[in-house]
């Protein structure tokens, strides 16, 4: 059975196959957007198809119901409120991971009939920039490009993108254009030398936030040099203003406000003039942004006057984060616009009106995001439902909004997992069908549309989200249009509604497709929109000739003041916090949890900062740490690297209330947000940091099903199945604090006395119940070791004496994983590189690392550097 993955926006193929042993994935060789592909996440998919932690049942007020009472309650719930204070106090808080088909209902529900603008959704805080930077530029949300771009480019640019992490089979792909042109030149902007930057033959780490400047530079050098395309001029408008308003942006200039060399500065110039074929690939850190739509036009600008759009390898590209970002654009799941990708517009209103034969279509735009969680807070909004979105981990500000959804009057949540950190503010929880239970379409970056098919049973009584949606509709008296048996019957409205009175003028068309039959839905190949008369194929490239969709047919060029982030450091707020994404996790980990080999490249939350700045600021590697905003803080590890300029920190935004005790960095994030897009400013935050002290820190292995005592910082990592290792740190004596965690029917095994250094082994009948190792820092365990002894209690007295240790006594650790696919740990490789493996081949042969997907590629290649003996460098260096 073939399936697209429910990860990132590369939309990748699976293949699918169930044996004895269970189920197993593989990439999909005939996918356009993978070629077989898979990255680590992909590959794991198999493994979180588990019952764990899933909502099983519809609960109201806490307590078990059936479909019918759940549907009743949120109808009847909701219809009191629209009745006592108007449709606009009930909203929709969506996902781009919902169905295209799902989404089409929600949208359809909130603006077609219950009457207001009231839906937004996570891509908000992901695409919403990027939207309105093409729409602004191009007249439509139209991405131009496509994957097969990347072989054709002679130049390509990764702007606020860490693909090697967050798009790896886009990267992989990358990775194989160079090995294939070795002329191809890569260029990577990013304040912080990411994974990505592996591959980069420039990196420019600018000041966080200035790219505005950088690329309003770009477009002052390009007129400047006589760079604007002859042929596209006729097809621009608003030229003389937006070159006029670049032109104080000398390299000089730039240099100063991005903080970097004016010769590296020139160079990318130099190279994106000199190129007719370059590509900017562009993700959150350009537009997660209070002037993030701005930078998308600064962006568009550039390519659009050197003509560097609609030719195959040349383009802006908007990455997209989630598997159906580009679904939800296509339907209406921003607050700012209607269905199938019209504006507000009396006309476009009307249109609806007559298509979905209601009178109640909404006529003014909804609340965006960060002003809906506002507008709950003060009472104004007063339901919500939430479907397929944890915001009280992905919003920012996040204290608001926990206080929000506290005091908000009816909070419905529809989701896979029955514990999150926003599930535990709802009234009413519906279970969603997962990924494998679910069955629709996604659209990916490159508008690929492609089919996400049920291969397995729902757990308990888990509903798909349209379906539950289309019940309520029913239940609110609109029946008639929400009648559907099947997702196919939607889709089929979708791809209607695209073409609606479309004569050309709206981009997204699929209304080729609006005819498919059931079987046909079920069986469709992946293909890009649109797919009309004109492309009844598909369509893999835009703007192949210089017609764009504003009116008079011209592409905009926007006048930039480029603007750094909405509050400086200073004195008191002296590091800037970068946020942002880790190779192995998803998000708000409710997937990516629970397997626990994507837990092993990173087991807990951390900040990444400057050696300098930990001198500064007193902290060793690996110690606990305090930061603090303006908004909130958290605790969390240090690593200690120079990956980070100084002055900047690096937290993941994964961690939350489910796997740790004050991880969630969105409670630092302000709520700054660009006027333009409503996008957030996620990846600058003006904070302080200090050390953390704790009297102890421990490292507790339990069976699943026990929680640890009261502490002040907790972290949990599933290890293995029914086995979790926390990481503590706390106050007093640890021997004290654990009393409380220990039976009395145990065996206790004990090491260490003083308060600061305890190990404690709990037996009952020979099983290992709990192993518990404490000290001043945190300790030096073999953690494979003593979870295996959990399935396999030690035999002989000396293992049992490992045991109590912590180490193994013979064979090596293996060290941080790096290769989570074949489990392959840091020591390992070094070991085999200081014996001569030099090459990354070398190491798959021997130690199998690398040889799957390839994410951790960029890591082995660092290792070698930093680890090849200095006689080997040079023979390296030579064959290069
Ligand atoms: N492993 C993994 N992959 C994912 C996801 C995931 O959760 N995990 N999520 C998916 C989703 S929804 C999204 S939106 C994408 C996001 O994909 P990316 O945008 O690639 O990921 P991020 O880590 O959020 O940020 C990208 C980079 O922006 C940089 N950055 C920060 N500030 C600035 C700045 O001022 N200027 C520039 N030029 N760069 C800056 C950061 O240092 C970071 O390296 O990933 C998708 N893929
Ligand atoms: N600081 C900071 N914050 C950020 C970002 C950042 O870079 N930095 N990035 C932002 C971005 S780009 C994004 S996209 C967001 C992502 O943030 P969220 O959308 O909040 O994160 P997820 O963990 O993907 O949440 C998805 C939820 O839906 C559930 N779910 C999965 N499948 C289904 C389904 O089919 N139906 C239903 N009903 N539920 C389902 C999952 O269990 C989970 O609870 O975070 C944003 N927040
Ligand atoms: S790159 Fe990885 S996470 Fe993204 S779609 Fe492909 S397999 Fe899934
Ligand atoms: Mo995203």
């Amino acid at each position: 059975m073939k399936t697209t993955c429910p990860y990132c926006g590369v939309g990748c193929g699976v293949e699918i196959r169930a044996d004895a042993q269970g189920w197993h994935v593989s990439g999909d060789l005939q996918h356009p957007a993978s070629a077989g592909r898979l990255c680590v996440k992909g590959a794991a998919l198999a493994e979180t198809l588990i019952p764990a932690g899933r909502l099983l049942w519809p609960l109201v007020d806490g307590r078990r119901v059936s479909w019918q009472s759940a549907l009743d309650s949120v109808a009847e719930r909701l219809q009191k409120i629209i009745q006592q204070h108007g449709p606009d106090a009930v909203a929709f808080y969506a996902s781009g991971q919902l169905l295209t088909e799902d989404y089409y209902v929600a949208n359809k529900l909130m603006k077609g009939f219950i009457g207001s603008g009231n839906i937004d959704t996570n891509s908000r805080l992901c695409m919403a920039s990027a939207v309105t930077g093409y729409k602004r530029a191009l007249g439509a949300d139209a991405v131009p490009c496509c994957y097969e771009d990347f072989a054709h480019a002679e130049v390509i640019v990764l702007a606020g993108s860490n693909a090697a992490w967050t798009h790896p089979v886009a990267y992989q792909r990358l990775v194989q254009a160079k090995q294939q042109n070795p002329a191809l030149r890569v260029v990577v902007i990013d304040p912080r030398r990411s994974a990505s930057c592996d591959l980069a033959d420039l990196h420019l780490p600018l000041a966080p936030g200035s790219d505005g400047a950088l690329f309003n530079g770009l477009l002052h050098w390009l007129a400047q040099g006589g760079y604007g395309d002859s042929a596209m001029q006729p097809h621009l408008a608003q030229v003389p203003e937006t070159l006029a308003a670049a032109a104080g942006w000398t390299s000089e200039r730039v240099a100063q406000t991005c903080q970097l060399p004016q010769q590296d500065i020139q160079a990318f110039y130099r190279l994106f003039a000199a190129h007719q074929r370059v590509l900017t690939l562009w993700c959150m850190g350009i537009n997660q942004s209070s002037s993030g739509s701005d930078k998308c036009n600064a962006i568009l600008n550039a390519h659009l006057f050197s003509g560097k759009i609609g030719q195959p390898g040349s383009g802006p590209f908007s990455l997209t984060g989630q598997p159906n970002a580009m679904g939800g654009r296509e339907v209406g799941g921003l607050a700012n616009q209607l269905a199938a990708q019209m504006d507000f517009t009396p006309e476009n209103s009307d249109r609806l009106k007559r298509f979905w034969q209601s009178d109640r279509v909404a006529t003014q735009p909804g609340l965006k995001a960060v002003d809906l969680f506002q507008a709950i807070g003060r009472g104004e909004v007063k339901a919500v439902w939430i479907m397929g979105t944890n915001p009280a981990v992905s919003l920012p500000d996040g204290n608001a909004v926990a206080q929000a959804l506290q005091r908000c009057e009816l909070v419905i949540v529809s989701d896979v997992m029955r514990a999150t950190d926003t599930s535990a503010f709802a009234d009413i929880l519906l279970p969603a069908q997962a990924w494998g239970e679910k069955n629709g379409t996604v659209t990916n970056s490159e508008r690929c549309i492609s089919r996400q098919r049920a291969f397995i049973p729902p757990q308990g009584e888990a509903r798909p989200d349209w379906w539950m949606l289309a019940q309520v509709a029913q239940r609110l008296g609109y029946g008639a249009a929400f009648s559907w048996q099947h997702p196919a019957e939607i889709f089929r409205e979708h791809a209607a509604l695209s073409g609606f009175e479309n004569h050309g003028r709206r981009a997204f068309d699929i209304s080729g497709l609006a005819q498919l039959s059931n079987n046909e839905w079920d069986d469709l190949q992946p293909l890009q929109w649109p797919v009309n008369g004109d492309y009844p194929q598909g369509c893999a490239r835009l703007f192949t000739t210089p017609r764009f969709y504003h009116p008079d047919g011209k592409a905009r060029l926007l006048p930039v003041t480029p603007a750094g982030p909405r509050v400086a450091v200073s004195r008191s707020w002296p590091l800037m916090m970068n946020t942002g994404r880790i190779r192995d996790q998803w998000h708000t980990m409710t997937r990516t949890g629970l397997v626990p080999r994507l837990l092993q490249h990173y087991s807990e939350p951390f900040v990444a900062l400057h050696p300098d700045d930990a001198l500064r600021y007193g902290i060793w590697p690996d110690a606990l740490v305090r930061i603090q905003s303006r908004h909130g803080w958290m605790l969390t590890r240090a690593i200690l690297t120079e990956d980070q300029t100084p002055g900047t920190l690096f937290v993941p935004m994964h961690w939350n209330q489910q796997y740790c005790a004050e991880g969630n960095v969105d409670r630092l994030v302000a709520p700054w947000r660009c006027e333009h897009s409503g996008q957030p400013e996620s990846k600058q935050t003006p904070v302080r940091i200090q050390p953390w002290r704790s009297d102890w820190q421990g490292t507790l292995f339990l069976r699943d099903n026990v929680t640890p005592a009261a502490v002040n910082w907790w972290c949990r990592i599933p290890v293995a199945d029914g086995i979790a290792r926390f990481s503590l740190a706390h106050q007093g004596d640890p021997r004290r604090w654990l009393q409380t965690m220990l039976k009395p029917e145990w065996t206790l095994q004990q090491a260490g006395d003083e308060q600061a250094f305890y190990h404690l082994i709990a037996w009952e009948r020979g099983e290992i119940q709990l192993a518990f190792y404490a000290a001043a820092r945190r300790p030096v365990t073999d953690d494979a070791l003593i979870a295996a002894a959990f399935q396999q209690p030690p035999a002989s007295s000396e293992s049992r004496f490992a045991l109590l240790a912590g180490r193994a006594v013979l064979g090596e650790a293996r060290g941080k994983t790096i290769c989570s696919c074949f489990g392959v740990g840091e020591q390992q490789i070094t070991a085999a590189i200081r014996q001569g493996a030099l090459s990354c081949a070398a190491l798959g042969q021997q130690l199998k690392c690398g040889t799957n997907c390839g994410s951790c590629l960029p890591e082995l290649k660092k290792l070698i550097e930093q680890h090849a003996p200095q006689q080997a460098e040079a023979v390296s260096g030579r064959s290069e």
